[in-house]
This record gives structure tokens, C-alpha cells and sequence, in this order.
């Protein structure tokens, strides 16, 4: 049987690891592109260099002639792009060359797909940020956006281009919408990651205090290994579409403290409010603290998906439960 080709954009990213694994899994051959970094930006994926059916190329998505050639070149069957500036913090201090990655460079990327062979299939790693402030209990497919950051309308752009070529040039391109998803892979200034981090960190005696910005928003957090899965069923549909991938349970940041603090055994209480809030161990010492730093321009209040067209058209739900998530992210901070 002919093997399936496909062109991961952003492979050397948290999602990109997942999808690499389980695209390989299926007899897949993966051509992942990397972008030139002065360090190696393929610490993540280092498994997967010397697999016979990994290839691995260089590209950037704000360089239209390297996506054009690269598709051209390797002419995939299907194409998943993940790469995008993903830090919704740091879109604001780069907010320019955040709307060129991940809003032109879809753009780019579906433009090769035009011009090239209008069966190529593609996905494009659409977010819950496109909501932003939303006044929906529940978002869905459904629900109109209202983004709050660069990074948000960014995205928005490149969720509406996407059916924009699906509907004017029968392109079958479908839309992810995923609420935010974490592993032990996810980058160190996440919120999730950061936590687990330094609570571990803190209880070994290797660092003092974890600061962070707003408690109080509010997060559908879900397991990356499983949102790959509906990644590739997206693709895998007799029709391109748009879904949302979510869990439908949220928590907020201090829940999310409270639940690592409990897996890893450590005692706190929290005291003050506002930027005075802090937590203390059951020594006395203040562990946890905020400062204003790591507040954003905008704040997203509130999200939580509901991912029942993913569950009926996909036959997709999360298997990983939250819990489940952190403890393992604990046990790769102590490998
Ligand atoms: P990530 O770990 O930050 O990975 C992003 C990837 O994009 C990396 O491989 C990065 O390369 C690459 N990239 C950045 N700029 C690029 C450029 N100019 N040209 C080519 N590649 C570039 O993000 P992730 O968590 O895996 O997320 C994957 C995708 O899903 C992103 O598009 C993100 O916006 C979206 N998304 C994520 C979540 C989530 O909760 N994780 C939720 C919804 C949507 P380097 O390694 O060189 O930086
Ligand atoms: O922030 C608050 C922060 O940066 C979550 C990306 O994958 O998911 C991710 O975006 C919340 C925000 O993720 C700190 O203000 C408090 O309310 O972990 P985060 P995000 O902004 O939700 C979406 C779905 C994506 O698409 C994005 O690519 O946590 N928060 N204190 C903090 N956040 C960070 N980073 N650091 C703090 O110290």
C-alpha cells in the first residue's frame, strides 16, 4: 500500500511531537519543517531523527517562497499546520510579527495548496482565544469571536481565510478550534507548565517562590495527546469542516495551584487580595506570589468548550482526565 505524506508545520513544538508520534504510528511519512534557531530547536522530536519515514526540512512560514517550494517538492497528501507565535502574552510586545506567522503564513500555505494541487487536505490550528470575551457558558462552532490579543485576531483571520479557500476553491480545509491543551512538553512560560515546574521546584528546596499574573481566569484545559487524535480525524472526514476540541470542565489558575500543590504534597494557605495575594507553606513561607509583569493588556475571562459536533461527526472525546495530566507532568520534572 502507498504510505500517506504529510507536511507537519511547527513540528518541533508540543503538538508537533504528539501529532509526529501518532502520524508515524499510522504508517505515515512525516516531513516536519523546522525553522534555522541559534540553538537546536529540535530537542523535542530528537526521537524521531533517525526514523526512516521522519524527513526533516527548513522553512519558515513568513518566507512564502520556502512553503511554496517545500509543498511543491514533496507534494503531501495532507498538510497540518501548527506552527504559529504561540505565546498570547508576547503577541502584544510582537504583535507584528505574530499576525505574519500565524495569520499570513496560513495564508502562504493555502495559496501553494491553490496553485499547486487543490487535493492536498489542510488543517489549520485554530484556537479558543478566537472567543475571547465571550458572554457563552459553553463555546461551539457556533459561537461569534471576539479576540482579545494579536495573537487572538491573528488567528481569526486565519480560521476565516481557511474557509474562505475551502468554499471558493473546493479545498478541503478544516479548522481545529482547540481550547488549551498541555503535556510535559509544553513550553516553559505556560501557564500550566510553569506551575507544575516551580511547585516541584519549591517542595525539593530548588527554588523559592513561583509568581504569577491573574489568578482568576478561567481555563478548559485538556491532555495534547488526545487533541492530536481529533488533529487527525479532522482530517480524515468525508467533508472539511470546523470543530471545537475541548474538555467542557474549567478551572482557574489558583484551582489549577491548589490541584498540582495537592498531587505533589504540599501544604498552602492563601492570604490577601489583588496584587497582595499570596500563598503560604505550612512553614510560614510565601510561596506563591503576584505581580503585575505577567498581567496582559487584555484579559480573556472565561472559556469552556463544548466539543459535542467533534463528539458525533469525530467520535472524539478526552481520555486523559486533568488529574492525570499533572501527574504527569509532575513525573517528567523528577525523571
Ligand atoms: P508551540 O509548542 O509553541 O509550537 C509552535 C511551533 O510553531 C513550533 O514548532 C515553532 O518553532 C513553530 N513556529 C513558530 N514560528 C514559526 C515560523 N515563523 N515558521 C515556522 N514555524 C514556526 O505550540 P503548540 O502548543 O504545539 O501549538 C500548536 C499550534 O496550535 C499553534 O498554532 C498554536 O497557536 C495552536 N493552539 C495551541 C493550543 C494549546 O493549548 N497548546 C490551543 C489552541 C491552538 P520553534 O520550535 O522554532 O519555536
Ligand atoms: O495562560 C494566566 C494568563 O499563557 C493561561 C496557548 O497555547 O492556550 C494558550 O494560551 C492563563 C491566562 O495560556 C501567568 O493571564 C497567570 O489567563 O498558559 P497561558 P493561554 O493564554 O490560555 C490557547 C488556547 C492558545 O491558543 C495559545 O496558543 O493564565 N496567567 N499567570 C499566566 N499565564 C502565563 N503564561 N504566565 C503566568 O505567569
Amino acid at each position: 500500500m502507498v504510505k500517506k505524506k504529510a507536511i507537519i508545520f511547527g513540528v518541533t513544538g508540543q503538538d508537533g511531537y504528539y501529532l509526529t508520534e501518532l502520524l508515524l504510528k499510522k504508517n505515515y511519512i512525516v516531513h516536519g519543517v523546522k525553522r534555522r534557531s541559534s540553538s537546536v530547536p529540535t530537542n523535542r522530536i530528537s526521537s524521531f531523527l533517525n526514523q526512516k519515514n521522519f524527513i526533516i526540512h527548513y522553512g519558515d512560514l513568513t518566507d512564502t517562497s520556502s512553503i511554496y517550494n517545500l509543498i511543491k517538492e514533496i507534494l503531501p497528501d495532507e498538510i497540518y499546520n501548527l506552527a504559529a507565535q504561540s505565546h498570547v502574552g508576547v503577541s502584544f510586545y510582537t504583535p507584528i510579527f505574530t499576525a505574519n506567522v500565524n495569520a499570513i503564513g496560513v495564508l502562504s500555505i493555502l495559496e501553494a495548496i491553490r496553485t499547486i494541487n487543490r487535493k492536498i487536505k489542510f488543517y489549520q490550528a485554530g484556537t479558543s482565544e478566537m472567543f475571547g470575551k465571550t458572554i457563552s457558558k459553553f463555546q461551539s462552532e457556533k459561537t461569534v469571536f471576539n479576540p482579545q490579543s494579536p495573537y487572538g485576531a491573528a488567528k481569526v483571520f486565519a480560521h476565516q481565510i481557511t474557509q474562505n479557500y475551502r468554499d471558493a476553491y473546493n479545498i478541503f480545509a478544516s479548522n481545529g478550534i482547540l481550547f488549551n491543551h498541555e503535556s510535559p512538553l509544553r513550553g516553559d512560560n505556560f501557564v500550566t507548565k510553569k506551575i507544575v515546574t516551580s511547585l516541584n521546584n519549591i517542595k525539593k528546596g530548588k527554588q523559592k517562590k513561583l509568581i504569577l499574573g491573574n489568578l482568576y481566569s478561567r481555563r478548559d484545559w485538556g491532555h495534547a495527546a488526545d487533541y492530536v487524535i481529533a488533529i487527525h480525524k479532522i482530517l480524515q472526514q468525508k467533508k472539511p469542516g470546523d470543530f471545537v476540541i475541548a474538555t467542557g470542565r474549567e478551572l482557574t489558575i489558583k484551582e489549577f495551584v491548589n490541584k498540582t500543590a495537592k498531587i505533589i504534597n504540599l501544604k498552602i494557605k492563601w492570604r490577601g487580595k489583588g496584587l497582595k495575594e499570596t500563598a503560604i507553606d505550612e512553614n510560614g513561607h510565601t510561596i506563591v506570589m503576584v505581580h503585575k509583569k505577567y498581567f496582559r493588556p487584555l484579559e480573556v475571562d472565561y472559556l469552556k468548550g463544548d466539543a459535542s459536533k467533534a463528539k458525533k461527526i469525530l467520535k472524539w472525546k478526552p481520555k486523559i482526565s486533568l488529574d492525570q495530566l499533572i501527574k504527569e507532568m509532575v513525573k517528567y520534572e523528577n525523571r
